[in-house]
């Protein structure tokens, strides 16, 4: 008894240190189920961040990072209020950064996208070149990548999922058969001039080769002036404005890689005091409200279609990825082109 007695204030010490131990274990344990380690809770904070930006969704959205590459044109300003508004309306939260036209900022971009481990990243690359190693940081992070729009040159294709975008050297064919059937009754030199777009890039590159491959079959059509104007009107307004000061009357067409330069290139030519669509057959490339307009005033001849609004095609792309479905490699935007009678039908319905 004695004994017994003078045991037990040790016994029972013994057991609350066994069950503080148990206690603190389970609490641990515990802790670990529920409150978000380091990463989870960076992500979860990004997703709150985004929540509160678009005002809805779910802890458990799918969280879509974008890197778009710039602000240059009508065109590219639907594409990113398409890729914005499918979003909000297919319930997948968007973290959306604009490079303006810098090849850096879209790395910084999709670094923040790492850090924030969104589930997705989908990429408008401004140029072709230089994507190697920010890929290999994305496949290190395991986060899927989606291409859209142009697309870039890569060792390794397998470092992306799948290019969503338009056929860009079939949309300079399209262009360089338009020219063709225009001049078919044209004999002797005929001077074009082409405004390219930005320098490296997809459509530049595949509007230019496309184009050219159509127009070998006219050896005697001259291919007088070429340069860059960056896609933008004003650019357009100044290169064209360069080569009527340089060439004269000699310019019978000009192929436009994109609509805002031709709209830049028709006012150049009217000071110039040329009409544009007459004394110049113009051919652009897009299909924006403002190009159409003009194409239905004659001003343009023919607008060869491509299409920006690439939001629902990606958001779908997205969730069925991240059902563990496989997507095609490539995925091709149908597309048209359109004359002086088509436009006004088109006008009717367009929004960008
Ligand atoms: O044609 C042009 C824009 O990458 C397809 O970029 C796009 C092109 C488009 O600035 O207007």
């Amino acid at each position: 008894m004695h004994k017994m007695s003078h045991n037990t204030p040790r016994m029972a010490a013994w057991l609350w240190m066994i069950l503080g131990m148990v206690l603190m274990v389970s609490g641990c344990l515990r802790g670990n189920g529920t409150e978000p380690a380091g990463e989870e809770r960076g992500r979860q904070a990004a997703i709150g961040e985004l929540r509160g930006l678009a005002g809805e969704g779910e802890a458990d959205s799918i969280v879509l990072g974008f890197s778009q590459l710039g602000s240059e044109s009508d065109w590219r300003k639907a594409n990113t209020l398409s890729i914005q508004t499918s979003a909000r309306e297919s319930g997948i939260l968007l973290e959306f950064a604009n490079a303006e036209q810098s090849q850096e900022r879209q790395f910084e971009a999709i670094r923040s996208f790492i850090r924030k481990r969104v589930d997705v990243i989908a990429l408008a690359p401004v140029v072709e070149e230089g994507w190697d190693a920010i890929l290999e940081e994305i496949r290190q992070a395991g986060i899927p990548v989606i291409i859209i729009d142009r697309l870039v040159k890569v060792k390794d294709p397998s470092m992306y999922v799948s290019f969503i975008g338009s056929d860009f050297y079939l949309e300079g064919q399209k262009a360089g058969k338009y020219v063709l059937d225009k001049l078919a009754d044209i004999t002797g030199p005929a001077g074009i001039v082409e405004l390219k777009g930005t320098e490296g890039s997809t459509p530049s590159i595949d509007r230019g080769n496309g184009f050219r491959a159509v127009m070998a079959k006219r050896p005697d059509l001259q291919l007088l002036e070429s340069e860059y104007a960056d896609f933008t009107y004003d650019r357009g307004k100044e290169v064209m404005a360069q080569y009527l000061h340089r060439q004269g009357s000699r310019i019978r067409v000009l192929y436009s890689h994109n609509d805002d330069m031709a709209l830049g290139a028709i006012e150049a030519i009217e000071e110039y005091g040329l009409r544009p669509g007459r004394d110049i057959i113009i051919v652009s490339v897009d299909g924006t409200k403002r190009a159409l307009e003009q194409l239905a005033a004659g001003k343009i001849n023919s607008v060869v279609e491509c299409n920006p609004l690439l939001g629902p095609g990606l958001m779908q792309a997205v969730k069925e990825l991240m059902d563990g479905r496989t997507l095609p490699k490539r995925i091709v935007t149908p597309e048209t082109i359109f004359t002086e009678v088509t436009a006004e039908l088109e006008l009717e319905n367009r929004t960008y």
